[in-house]
């Protein structure tokens, strides 16, 4: 991207300096025919179970529902006849209490860890405006296939605005984070999340769902002295994820772990259906524990028969019991 993206102004968001960029023309600003689809469900024909657990919200100001079932779908324009999804995002830096005894000075998008989940179908233009406010240089380094420019690796200074563009391709489960040195500590510290591509042909209804593994090193040691899915340590113990039974499950799972050289995701009383980072429609496996290095994802697909509570976790146990565990509270459709 030509440096004249990069601005150092403070109203950056201001369609005055986008027209000044000349990215009004492009749509960056949107218009009468822009659809913001933030946050939809994917699907109307799967039942969500309610749980009161899952009002709860956090006291820290986050919470890792945001998540678990929300999806960004960008704000929609159509230009030469071709669906472009823009997406902002700012990264900012938040200090989170990780437990009664821990306070963490987060780098994160949108005041969120992970950062939103962008979604789009196979061949949509992507378009992500990034606003630096974190006070440091930051970037956004996409996994996918795009051109060099837009590969992320170049620092973006604080008060600056850079725009990645590119198409949203191949399917599957991408990832993005920051990949300014040292990576382990920017992504440590938050800033990195999920990038959905779904193929041309949707895949079935199900109950979609994202969970990121990741570590906190809370001592600068370069170990990760607690570790959380979705952002906050032990929250899925205190706050089940209620599902219902015989539903299909649609779970996107991403091992963001820095400084561990692995971790599995297993999930109790059950096997699920192994979709490698997403990348074909029917399944290359069946199993009850993955094994994932850093960076790496996929789509796990199962359905409970039994009711009851049900743990999923890394089986590195000192991983799990440092807050990587949360339990399923499978339900009858009756009793909701
Ligand atoms: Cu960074």
């Amino acid at each position: 991207m030509p440096d004249r993206f990069a601005l150092n102004k403070t109203d950056l968001w201001s369609r005055r300096h986008l027209l000044k960029v000349g990215l009004a023309g492009a749509g960056v600003v949107g218009g009468a025919i822009a659809l913001r689809t933030m946050w939809q469900p994917r699907s109307h024909s799967v039942h969500i179970p309610a749980s009161p657990d899952q009002a709860t919200v956090e006291p820290q100001g986050f919470t890792p529902l945001k998540t678990l079932r929300q999806f960004d779908y960008g704000t929609v324009t159509t230009e030469n006849g071709r669906t472009v999804r823009e997406f902002r995002v700012e990264a900012q830096t938040t200090t989170v209490q990780l437990n009664s005894a821990t306070s963490f000075i987060t780098w994160n998008l949108n005041g969120q860890v992970p950062g939103p989940t962008f979604r789009a179908t196979e061949g949509d233009r992507i378009r992500v405006i990034f606003y630096n406010r974190a006070g440091h240089s930051h970037s956004l380094h996409f996994h996918g296939v795009h051109e060099s420019r837009m590969d992320g690796i170049k620092p973006v200074r604080n008060g600056s605005v850079f725009i990645y563009e590119f198409d949203a391709e191949p399917f599957g489960v991408h990832l993005y984070h920051c990949h300014v040195a040292p990576v382990a500590r920017h992504i440590g510290k938050g800033l990195y999340g999920m990038f959905i591509v779904d193929p041309p042909t949707p895949r079935p209804p199900a109950d979609e769902m994202v969970l990121i593994m990741a570590g906190y090193d809370v001592n600068g040691d370069h170990k990760n002295e607690l570790y959380a899915f979705n952002g906050m340590p032990h929250y899925y113990m205190k706050h089940p994820i209620t599902i219902q039974k015989d539903q299909l499950v649609r779970l996107y799972v991403l091992n963001m772990i820095e400084f561990d050289p692995v971790a599995t995701f297993h999930l109790h009383a059950n096997l699920f259906q192994v979709y490698r980072t997403g990348r074909h429609l029917q399944p290359d496996d069946e199993t009850d524990v993955i094994t994932m290095g850093t960076a790496e994802r996929h789509i796990l697909e199962f359905s409970y028969r039994h009711p009851g509570k049900f743990m999923f976790h890394p089986h590195q146990d000192p991983i799990a019991e440092a807050g990587c565990m949360g339990y399923f509270n499978v339900v009858d459709r009756a009793t909701t």
